[in-house]
């Protein structure tokens, strides 16, 4: 039996990943490995845990912590690793970088260094378009490709580079069975509200304001969140190792229009809920994902178009209010006020 050690599961993307693995019954053992930071929830979890005794379970420990990984790995009879962990907002990785060097890149190098040593089959690093840097929005022909230099701008991104070059770096020199795959801004459910999709969204449902960042036109690609874990799993199970696989919904798109969206969506008018705020330090401008390579070489295209999916989104936090109302609370509050002043 695959058993799937899944880093990260109680985030965003790592516990949409174990729900649709779950939902499609693949014929794999999932264990679920986070350290519940702020961002951690296991409500993402809990109905999969008690529906799925048999093929999931959830280990909370911290990736930098080696005993901890090879009990994990031990006592579950680990095979493959799916490296979703990380610290994963820019706007965090601004107000301070420590957390995001330990998480994204000493807890990339502890983790290989145990894959190594246990012999892993397989281990793939969800890295993201970030580490390319930025883009032109006057050049709309040019989108990063597999073989764009990496160039992070951000804190946050750089930390994901590390971890990008130190899992290239243990196939060049152990030939460890990696793959890399690095995709755009997702969105849908359990969604951490402080990224700008799920903080408009609910926000606009708390009857505040949302802050757009300095002109509102930064442009990114964005892709529903299960088009991404089904890209992660078509490259898990039909990628080639050392190779990296660039994940996006050719679906650019800047703030301003999804702020619009959001609004119309919610029947608010722009006048009454909108306020800019300061911009972002070091802000990238725009992402744009070339995907050919993992479309003509793995046949994955994305299924959700965002029309349709950002409706559904929305109605998810709609339906899902006691979810983030719970987030939206204690040390959330002092994140939003330091982050946000008064606004
Ligand atoms: P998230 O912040 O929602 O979840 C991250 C999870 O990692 C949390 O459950 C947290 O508790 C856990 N974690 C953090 N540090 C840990 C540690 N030291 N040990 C164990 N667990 C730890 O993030 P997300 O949006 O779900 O992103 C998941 C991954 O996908 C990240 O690696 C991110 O860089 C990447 N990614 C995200 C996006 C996006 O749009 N959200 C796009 C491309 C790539
Ligand atoms: O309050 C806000 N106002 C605003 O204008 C926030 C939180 C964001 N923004 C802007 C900044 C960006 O141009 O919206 C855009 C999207 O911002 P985020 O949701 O913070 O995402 P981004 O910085 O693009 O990074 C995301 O995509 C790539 C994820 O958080 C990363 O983990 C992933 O790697």
């Amino acid at each position: 039996m695959r058993t799937l050690l899944v880093t990260g599961a109680a985030g965003f993307i790592g516990s949409n990943f174990v729900r649709m693995l779950l939902d499609r019954g693949e014929q794999v053992k999932l264990v679920a490995f986070d350290k519940l930071t702020y961002a951690g929830n296991l409500a993402n979890l809990s109905d999969l845990l008690k529906r799925h005794p048999d093929k999931l379970v959830f280990v909370r420990g911290d990736i930098c912590d080696a005993k901890a990984v090879e009990a994990v790995w031990d006592q579950q009879g680990v095979t493959e690793v799916v490296h979703f962990a990380a610290e994963s907002h820019v706007d965090r990785s601004i107000l301070g970088s420590g957390p995001f060097v330990q998480a994204n890149a000493v807890g990339t190098q502890v983790l290989l260094d145990v894959a190594k040593a246990k012999g892993v089959e397989k281990f793939l690093y969800v890295s993201t378009d970030e580490v390319y840097g930025t883009l032109p929005e006057d050049r709309p022909e040019i989108k990063f490709t597999e073989e764009t230099p990496l160039q992070p701008n951000s804190p946050y991104s750089a930390s994901k580079a590390a971890g990008d070059c130190l899992v290239r770096s243990y196939f060049h020199t152990f030939h460890l069975p990696v793959l890399t795959t690095r995709c755009s801004n997702n969105y849908g459910p359990y969604h951490f509200p402080e990224k700008l999709i799920p903080l408009f969204v609910t926000n606009l449902m708390e009857g505040k304001k949302v802050p757009l960042y300095g002109d509102g036109k930064n442009i990114r690609d964005w892709l529903y969140v299960e088009d991404h874990c089904d890209a992660i799993w078509t490259v898990l199970n039909r990628g080639r190792f050392g190779e990296v696989y660039n994940v996006g919904g050719n679906n650019e798109i800047t703030n301003l229009v999804i702020t619009e969206t959001l609004i119309r969506e919610m029947g608010r008018k722009w006048d009454d809920c909108v306020t800019y705020v300061k911009d972002r330090p070091g802000h990238d401008r725009r992402y744009a994902i070339d995907a050919s390579k993992i479309e003509n070489e793995l046949g994955w295209s994305p299924k959700y178009r965002f029309e349709e999916a950002i409706k559904t989104t929305i109605q998810w936090y709609r339906d899902n209010e006691s979810w983030w109302r719970a987030i939206k609370s204690g040390e959330y509050l002092k994140y939003y006020e330091s982050q946000y002043g008064g606004r």
